[in-house]
């Protein structure tokens, strides 16, 4: 199946090494910021944005965005689900999925990373290198859990939230991570943490208020 990788920049090259070693046929990329004559590991940078139709056009039907904005990446996934663009998933062959996940859409999980026991992944998220997300979990649309994380059984993280490279998460209970919260690199979190606040430490303490943006 041929499919179209929206960004070409770092998280690009990562998702189009995943998609390659899964066996799917990359069109291109597009980039905002790329020039004609671009490539990454030959596959070919094919315009900005405005170039989304025509390839649609030419029978390319699935896309991802490789952004690591969560934002971002959520609303360009919008926009290519209305040009008629099926979002399709990049696995990495060396993840380990249990059979009774539920995926949804424009998901790149990476090399080394697992996903256990009916949990549910929503569209656009990312589990990136090496991070392991147990049992029983909920993670939100255009949620990012960066590499190296570990969240125990029952964790909840929800829409747009960011958990920072290498974090621990779970107490063996259920705990939530709230929408649009970011975890810092590095934290250890075992209570909730409420939507958009910003946490970070071991034990994970506020530096941002809950409820303020920016
Ligand atoms: O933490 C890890 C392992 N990876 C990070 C990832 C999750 O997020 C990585 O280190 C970066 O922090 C980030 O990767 P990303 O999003 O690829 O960032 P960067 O390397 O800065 O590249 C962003 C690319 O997106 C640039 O080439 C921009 O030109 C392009 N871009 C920005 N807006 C866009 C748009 N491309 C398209 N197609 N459409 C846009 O609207």
């Amino acid at each position: 199946m041929r499919i179209v990788v929206i960004g070409g920049g770092g998280h690009a090259k990562v998702v189009i090494e995943v998609l390659l070693a899964a066996g799917w046929e990359v069109a291109g990329y597009t980039d905002a910021g790329g020039r004609p004559g671009d490539a990454f590991g030959g596959i070919a940078w094919l315009g900005d944005d405005g170039a989304l139709p025509a390839i649609r056009d030419q029978g390319v039907e699935h896309a991802i965005v490789a952004l690591g904005d969560n934002a971002l990446r959520g609303r360009l996934a919008e926009r290519a689900a209305a040009l008629g663009f099926t979002l399709g998933n990049a696995i990495h062959p060396s993840a380990q999925i249990s059979p009774s996940v539920t995926l949804g859409r424009g998901i790149a999980v990476m090399a080394q990373a697992a996903v256990n026991a009916a949990t549910v992944l929503g569209d656009n998220c990312i589990v990136n290198t090496g991070a392991t997300v147990d049992h029983d979990n909920r993670i939100g649309k255009n949620v990012h859990i960066a590499p190296g994380c570990h969240l125990a059984g029952y964790v909840t993280v929800g829409d747009g939230a960011l958990v920072g490279v290498g974090s621990v998460v779970g107490r063996g209970r259920p705990l939530a991570i709230g929408a649009g919260a970011v975890v810092g690199a590095g934290s250890v979190v075992f209570n909730d943490v409420p939507p958009q606040a910003m946490v970070a430490g071991n034990p994970a303490r506020p530096l941002r208020r809950a409820g303020r943006e920016g």
